[in-house]
């Protein structure tokens, strides 16, 4: 079964945690230990990008440490075609549907098509939105960021996502966000679209976190906090804990 089809499968009977690592942020060495943390905890699967990355070696290396060290699926979270590395599972092939450039919208996908071809890595395609604050994410997308009490926008985009044929929608606050996306958010895109929906960006604790699940979210993600702090790897049994424990 294919990632895409496993994730869908799993999510319809529970709450997933994805961790995403940002290679700039650390070794390669280093992300492998993360990613084999997490793997221990309970996570479902590894994501791999950023906003500020240097190079596609950069991007090959990491991937290939956390393979090394752990057998979680590695999904492709790209910020621009020459990030894609053939050595991951998978891709989210995700359209930055409020970017006001097109490069985001449409060209680097164009740009990195053949290449996930080519390389066998699976695509699974997301529509991907900024919600304020929107953080490095949303001034590099340059993004018109959804208002943070917009719900209906962000149900707009939703939907347009599903009727375009995506498969998975992810409402983004921006990693490091002082607060994440709102309950009342979460809560009027799954009451309208029919896709799984991943929330990420400021999700701290497991409480932040039990709260985005109940409000909806299928799949919650967290990444900055996990790299840059040794108290986060306490915490996030936790946080795994109560995403499992959430009821919508
Ligand atoms: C960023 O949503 C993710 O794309 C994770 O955000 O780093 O704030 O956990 P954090």
């Amino acid at each position: 079964m294919d990632i895409g089809d496993r994730i869908c499968r799993e999510c319809a009977t529970r709450k997933l945690h994805f961790s995403l690592i940002d290679p700039d942020k650390q070794s390669p060495e280093a992300a492998g230990k993360i990613a084999s943390f997490v793997e221990s905890v309970g996570s479902f699967a590894v994501m791999v990008g950023g906003s500020t990355l240097l190079s596609q070696a950069q991007v090959d290396a990491t991937v290939m440490a956390i393979k090394r060290q752990c057998e979680l699926p590695v999904i492709l979270f790209p910020s621009g075609a020459r990030f894609l590395s053939r050595y991951a599972d998978a891709v989210f092939f995700m359209s930055l549907m409020n970017s006001r450039r097109l490069e985001f919208v449409m060209r680097e996908q164009v740009a990195g098509s053949l290449f996930v071809k080519q390389s066998g890595i699976e695509p699974i395609s997301m529509g991907y939105v900024i919600v304020e604050p929107g953080m490095t994410a949303g001034r590099i997308g340059e993004v018109d960021l959804i208002k943070k009490d917009d719900a209906r926008s962000a149900v707009g985009y939703a939907l347009a996502a599903q009727f375009l044929g995506m498969r998975f929608f992810y409402l983004e606050a921006g990693s490091g966000a002082s607060s994440p996306v709102s309950d009342e958010m979460i809560r009027a895109v799954k009451g309208q679209a029919g896709l799984p929906v991943f929330v990420g960006g400021g999700i701290r604790d497991a409480e932040m976190a039990r709260q985005k699940a109940a409000a909806g979210a299928d799949i919650i993600v967290t990444g900055s906090a996990l790299e840059a702090s040794s108290d986060f790897r306490q915490r996030l049994p936790g946080i795994i804990a109560a995403i499992g424990g959430a009821k919508d």
